[in-house]
């Protein structure tokens, strides 16, 4: 599933295009806000998507747990007009479902619904429903379905945005992500199959952090290893005391800001952590010295390639899984849907 990643984005992104007519009917200036909602890996994804839509149009979006939405509306809504887009894998978890009825009955404006599957509660509920063919996951954990999805708010984003080159650039997205993991294979499986570790802490700012939460949430899951995500400058105000030689930092680093994010990695190492520095080859090289690096080919705008980082990650988590003799596909304790 890590691995078809790239064809799963390709057969999303026909969909997508022949849906552009039924996304640009809705208009971003017509809310108050832009709401993302959905639950675990999709809840990380609405971090990441609302950050993006806010970027990309300058309307104001925020994200929420779909429980949030559900159980403390008042600390969610406006008097204004909402569009809430609701994602999941499954169409079947009843924390979202319950959220967008109420959201529906209430009255709180338009909802657009992303999931993988037809005929699913969710994908009846919206105003438009859009269904991503990333083929039936059969993990557990969620990798190549999370990525389709994300990929469908970074073209809600795009399309709302008005700009057909970042439109274009997403078509160039597949063939992107067949490089890199091509490339990633060799630091997945060193990083993975290091026993020394024993805490992994991931960093992403901006549009990143959302996808440090996912590939944080990954490693938790397919590995049972200890795992944490934090923006990235936050991590020198408390969480660096638990840096010790056994501890990684992973960073997700920006072009624009990774001068300063790449002095938190440097600060790390000089505490006597180990450090993974992801970072397009556009970025300032810093630290000079990381434990491990990979350098990403950089010929996509800063907006549409994060979701290269992706991939990555769950390698990582996927190696890591099998040097500890685990099945990544069957996390303790998950099961694929949580009904209540
Ligand atoms: C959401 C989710 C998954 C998680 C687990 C339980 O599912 O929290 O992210 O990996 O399988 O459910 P969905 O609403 O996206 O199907």
């Amino acid at each position: 599933e890590i691995l078809s990643q790239p064809q799963a984005w390709a057969s999303a992104l026909d969909v997508l295009k022949a849906s552009q007519a039924d996304i640009r009917r809705f208009q971003p200036g017509e809310y108050a806000q832009i709401l993302f909602t959905g639950c675990g890996s999709t809840y990380y994804l609405a971090l990441s998507a609302a950050a993006l839509t806010q970027e990309l149009t300058g309307a104001p979006a925020r994200a929420f747990p779909a429980s949030e939405l559900w159980l403390n509306p008042d600390i969610v809504y406006t008097g204004g007009k909402t569009l809430l887009v609701a994602v999941s894998r499954s169409g079947e978890t009843s924390e979202t479902l319950h959220a967008c009825r109420a959201f529906l009955d209430q009255k709180r404006g338009d909802l657009i619904t992303l999931s993988c599957y037809p005929q699913t509660p969710l994908a009846g509920m919206g105003t438009l429903n859009l269904v991503l063919p990333s083929g039936q996951e059969q993990s557990v954990a969620q990798t190549r379905a999370f990525s389709t999805l994300y990929l469908g708010t970074m073209a809600l984003a795009c399309e709302w945005s008005g700009r057909a080159d970042l439109l274009d650039a997403l078509t160039r997205l597949p063939e992107a992500g067949a490089q890199v993991l091509e490339n990633s294979a060799g630091l997945a499986g060193e990083l993975g199959q290091d026993a020394s570790l024993d805490r992994f802490y991931w960093l992403g700012s901006g549009t990143r952090y959302g996808l440090a939460c996912e590939l944080s949430l990954k490693m938790k899951e397919m590995s049972l290893s200890h795992s944490e995500p934090f923006h990235f400058l936050e991590f020198r105000h408390g969480p660096k005391s638990m840096i010790t030689d056994s501890a990684v930092v992973i960073g997700l680093r920006s072009a624009r800001n990774g001068q300063a994010e790449g002095a938190v990695l440097d600060d790390m190492l000089a505490l006597g952590g180990r450090v993974v520095d992801l970072a397009f080859a556009d970025a300032p090289l810093f630290p000079e010295k990381a434990t491990y690096r990979l350098t990403l080919p950089a010929p996509l705008s800063e907006a549409i390639r994060n979701i290269l980082y992706l991939p990555v990650g769950q390698r990582i988590a996927f190696e890591r899984a099998l040097s500890k003799g685990l099945n990544p596909d069957r996390p303790t304790h998950l099961d694929t849907v949580v009904k209540l």
